[in-house]
């Protein structure tokens, strides 16, 4: 994280990958198995990737891989019995976890391809990878793989090279950037920014200026300031619509008036009543209604790839939404932002000097909303950025704790990039329990005396 990226060796990787899937496509790929994440990120990575296939006239087949098992079990029911090396493997938004796929690898004859942003967490002696295995990692140059590139935002690099029409699919990459950089369109960096631009200015995406109430952009002003999860707006969100709607009152804005068409002045006077900002977003203009809009595109196709895969792969075909998705989305961010107003103003909190834990069990938020609860009141910072949260309670199922756990990158900096995942080996060595995470998230279950003994001693292992 400290180190600087180095462009240079990052882009003779991709250029190397991007010269031998030409080459040997001219010579002897016939069909090619890509491999992707279950989230915005993946599927606009993958839907990038068919584009970029069906442009070489390559037969292609495609996985979702959801990480629930290791990548042996998973792969064991998709690599063919003849090692052929007419087919070959694309990875896109995942594959980093090298300890358990060099081994697979170096086993097969075929060639692969992996392009990914995630960081490479295990000891693997990158300089002595598999002849076969072409490996397109940002992170190993010195990127961060959520500010400065997104995984579509690599796979559109990788196609784009190949096939330069490929900036028609530019939409794609900018659902993918929104979906996991969580951030407004002028605060991206790096290549993801040189590349939105890149899109912006062929007017494949339409950047507009405004109030950025993400969440909620496609509906009216009052909706936004209630359901807005980024940011999650003090004092509103979650809120009933009498308490909004005084509000608008008092500025003199119709309450039902779309976010995206108030005026100057109206956007003016509510940036001096409340803590929102104004930003650039984007828009899809091929589309209608909530899927003109990067951020809630992406979010939606977030929350399907977890309910429904196949719903999510549909539906960033279609022009526009279909009732089901939108009744599945509108609940969804209805709860998400009162669960964030319970979080913020009802539940109890024990801090101590590093950490906060919150017990949001017996009914108070539902389990199934536990993680996205946490992870948007971090990057709302509603707790104390400096501190580690750990939210959860007891699983009825198994009778134990279940925790997830965040930290925000304010907190990673003054740790020394020692974030979640860390905590969470640590916190494993000393008291048991399962699970793991990344830098910034991650979760874990843990016995009730085990959960206990951690309070005490949580000081001392962060
Ligand atoms: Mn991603």
């Amino acid at each position: 994280m400290s180190i600087k990226p180095n462009q240079k060796k990052f882009l003779a990787d991709l250029d190397n990958a991007v010269d031998n899937f030409i080459d040997n496509s001219n010579n002897y790929y016939n069909n090619i198995i890509a491999i992707t994440h279950n989230d915005a990120d993946g599927i606009s990575s993958l839907k990038i990737v068919q584009n970029l296939l069906y442009k070489m006239n390559l037969e292609q087949d495609f996985f979702i891989y959801n990480r629930s098992s290791s990548w042996a079990a998973y792969l064991k029911g998709i690599l063919p019995k003849s090692h052929d090396r007419k087919n070959a493997f694309i990875f896109t938004d995942i594959g980093s976890s090298l300890t358990e796929l060099i081994p697979i690898i170096s086993s097969r004859k075929e060639d692969f391809y992996i392009l990914d942003h995630h960081e490479v967490e295990d000891k693997v002696d990158l300089d002595d990878l598999p002849q076969n295995l072409f490996f397109v990692n940002p992170t190993i140059h010195g990127y961060d793989g959520l500010d400065h590139i997104a995984g579509a935002t690599l796979a559109y690099m990788f196609a784009k090279r190949i096939k330069p029409t490929i900036i028609k699919q530019g939409w794609l990459t900018v659902i993918g950037i929104a979906g996991d950089s969580l951030r407004s369109m002028d605060k991206l960096k790096s290549f993801n920014k040189d590349v939105y631009e890149e899109i912006v200015n062929e007017e494949i995406i339409h950047d507009k200026e405004g109030l950025i109430l993400f969440g909620a952009m496609n509906d009216n002003v009052k909706n936004g300031l209630k359901n807005s999860i980024l940011p999650f707006v003090k004092d509103y969100g979650g809120e009933n619509d009498l308490k909004i709607k005084s509000l608008l009152s008092e500025l003199d804005i119709d309450p039902n008036k779309k976010i995206i068409d108030l005026n100057p002045a109206e956007i003016n006077s509510l940036l001096n009543k409340t803590h929102i900002s104004k930003g650039n977003y984007a828009i899809i203009p091929q589309n209608q209604g909530l899927l003109q809009y990067a951020f809630e595109h992406a979010l939606l196709l977030n929350i399907l790839s977890f309910k429904n895969i196949s719903s999510a792969l549909s539906i960033i075909q279609q022009k526009s939404i279909t009732r089901d998705a939108q009744g599945i989305y509108s609940e969804y961010i209805n709860t998400l932002s009162s669960n964030l107003k319970i979080l913020s103003k009802e539940l109890p909190h024990i801090e101590t000097k590093k950490a906060i834990f919150i017990d949001a069990g017996n009914g108070k938020i539902p389990p199934s909303n536990w993680s996205d609860t946490a992870s948007f009141s971090t990057v709302n910072e509603l707790l104390n950025p400096n501190k580690m949260l750990f939210l959860g309670g007891l699983e009825k199922k198994t009778q134990m704790m279940k925790l997830s756990i965040r930290c925000s990158r304010i907190y990673l900096n003054s740790h020394e990039g020692n974030g979640v995942n860390n905590v969470i080996s640590k916190i494993k060595d000393n008291f048991g329990g399962m699970g793991g995470g990344h830098k910034l998230a991650g979760g874990l279950r843990l016995s009730i005396p085990s959960y206990n003994k951690l309070k005490e001693n949580v000081d001392n292992l962060l």
